[in-house]
């Protein structure tokens, strides 16, 4: 199998679940199954990039060219700043350029194919979309985006509805609807999206954090974000299903659309011309969900392990 070529969009500072899925990510890479072309960040946190650095260089794997999103938008950093204070390196503060221009020059570089797999708010994704030709290419983002990129996967939206039957709104939306109405509203890609339905009991690192404490940037970054021995799955899930697809783990929806109201709640809307799917947890015959996302959570433990040397 040919290796995807991936970007990945995070916002590595926040919660600690983006540390997984980069950690699932880079062990997907040396196992040849990922070819990744960029990182961007959608939290301007100074330390995000020099955690990443961190993270990368206690796996002794390589950092892809990375840029961050410019704009202001203050959020609490967890633990970047603390792994470059552990373990970092003084280059790990070198500045990088800026999200949405090399996101740009990803895509015209590349020939085609991409998947774009964005697992924090969708800041950059937007701000990509409304990018107009420039010097990098004449196309606007909207035309390069359709051009180059096979799938967007975002680990974005709640599809299950409360006691008033309204769906829950979802963090990474919330945080940024007008972002958000905007992605959905300009996007021609197809959108394959993760809900956090879908991992919000699936547990991942517990182990590896019993077992190495604050000894890698990894569970180091978990102890710092609320001690956490083990965290909800959802950007480790959505990076598993751009990888490696459903394979036993996963379903995907048929086709539809989806819609942002002003409160951030996600409507979706059975289309056959939608450009929007689902993906759900896969429960094997006489399997219970919560085992079915044991599965899932075993499957990314398992690689991520293996490359912690545990
Ligand atoms: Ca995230």
């Amino acid at each position: 199998m040919k290796p995807i070529k991936l970007i990945l969009d995070t916002d590595v500072g926040s919660d600690c679940d983006d540390m997984m899925a980069i950690s699932y990510m880079i062990a997907a890479e040396k196992k040849g199954l990922v070819e990744p072309l960029a990182i961007t960040l959608s939290h301007p946190a100074d330390y995000a990039a020099a955690g990443i650095r961190g993270l990368y260089r206690s796996y002794g794997a390589k950092v892809p060219a990375m840029g961050q999103m410019s704009k202001e938008n203050p959020r609490d950093d967890w633990y970047c700043k603390k792994i470059y204070e552990k373990f970092g390196e003084e280059s790990d503060l070198e500045p990088v350029g800026d999200a949405v221009a090399l996101l740009r020059k990803t895509f015209v570089e590349s020939d085609g194919d991409v998947t774009l797999c964005a697992i924090g708010p969708l800041n950059n994704i937007a701000d990509l979309l409304e990018s107009k030709g420039d010097d990098i290419s004449p196309l606007c983002g909207v035309e390069l985006v359709k051009e180059k990129c096979s799938r967007i996967v975002l680990m974005a939206g709640g599809f299950l509805p409360d006691e008033n039957g309204k769906n829950v709104p979802e963090w990474n939306v919330k945080v940024c609807i007008e972002r958000s109405q905007k992605t959905f509203e300009l996007c021609k890609n197809d959108i394959y999206m993760l809900p956090h339905e879908a991992a919000h009991t699936m547990v991942t690192g517990k182990y590896a954090v019993e077992t190495l404490g604050d000894k890698t940037p990894l569970t180091y970054a978990f102890l710092s974000f609320f001690n956490s021995v083990g965290r909800s799955s959802w950007d480790p899930a959505t990076m598993l299903w751009a990888v490696e697809g459903n394979r036993d783990l996963f379903t995907l929806s048929e086709a539809g659309r989806v819609t942002v109201d002003d409160i951030g709640t996600t409507d979706f809307c059975p289309d056959e011309n939608g450009n929007c799917y689902i993906i759900g947890i896969n429960r094997l015959e006489n399997e219970s969900f919560t085992d079915a996302q044991k599965r899932a959570a075993a499957y990314i433990d398992g690689a991520v392990n293996e490359i912690l040397g545990i």
